[in-house]
């Protein structure tokens, strides 16, 4: 089995003034799509932001970034509705108007820091029905155990999301949600609902390369990228998305499920062709 590589490379909460090499510009987005892709990654997971580096859901730039990034690169191009923790409900519902490949759909509400990131059940549902209706795959974003039985009702509720595919992404490690743990990740795949079909896990900072062994031995695919994690090493910032990309590749290839292909993802995740 191959691995699907998931790469988000910017997030909503560092700021470009700390951390400068954070891809934020749509020329800085599009040449990390480009190495990530170049490095084994088959999905990007976007969050754009302004001119001056800040998130942003603007409408105009949302499309912009999806078209750059699928003119030069096979990627698939998942929208963030999450957006960051101050973003209205009904704003973040507009992202789907960019027409992105994917969109990712929490699936429920988490203490977030200091913060809240709100996801009620209305809003979960709305985006749910929305983006079968517009053909883009959800990927459902699992910040917490609870939030695995929100998605076994999104299911029942609605039906399968577009393409029949369900691919869910255990964010751990958020300081709020589950931790970033073999066992907690363990514990999550232990009671995905039968309708699952796979699976990712990204953990957070330090939690990053133990949630990604943990997902490759145990059948699980990988989530990385600058939005979760800016440490390489002990003492080492990370230096550029693709070498996050690449070591997850190296370990993959090590444990015989090599990076999965653009066109094989496609399909897997049931992506409609654009
Ligand atoms: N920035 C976080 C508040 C998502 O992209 O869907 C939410 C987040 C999840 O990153
Ligand atoms: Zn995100």
């Amino acid at each position: 089995m191959s691995t699907l590589i998931t790469v988000a490379p910017t997030g909503a909460e560092l700021a470009k003034a700390d951390v400068p090499q954070l891809p934020t510009t749509l020329a800085e987005l599009v040449d990390t799509a480009r190495s990530c892709e170049a490095a084994g990654a088959a999905m990007i997971h976007l969050h754009i932001r302004d001119a001056d580096h800040r998130p942003t859901l603007d409408p105009g730039l949302l499309k912009a970034s999806v078209e750059a990034i699928r003119a030069e690169t096979d990627l698939i191009v998942q929208l963030s509705t999450g957006g960051s923790v101050h973003d209205p409900l009904e704003t973040r519902l507009t992202v789907l108007d960019a027409e992105p490949d994917s969109c990712s759909l929490t699936c429920g509400t988490t203490n977030f820091g200091d913060d809240v990131f709100l996801n009620p059940w209305g809003f979960m549902s709305d985006l749910y029905v929305q983006a079968l209706e517009r053909e883009i795959v959800p990927e459902f974003e699992l910040f917490d155990l609870g939030h695995v039985a929100s998605l076994a009702r999104l299911i029942d509720a609605h039906g399968l999301p577009y393409g029949g595919k369900v691919h869910v992404d255990f964010v751990t490690g958020v300081p709020g949600g589950m931790p970033g743990t073999p066992a907690a990740v363990l514990a999550g795949v232990a009671i995905l609902p039968p309708a699952v079909t796979s699976w990712s896990a990204t953990g957070i900072g330090r939690a990053h390369l133990p949630v990604l062994a943990t997902a490759l031995a145990a059948g699980g695919h990988l989530r990385v990228g600058m939005e979760d994690n800016i440490v390489y090493a002990r003492g080492r910032q990370v230096a550029s998305n693709a070498e996050l990309v690449e070591r997850a590749a190296r370990l993959a290839t090590e444990l015989q499920r090599p990076p999965m292909s653009t066109a094989d993802a496609r399909e897997f995740l049931g992506i409609k062709r654009r």
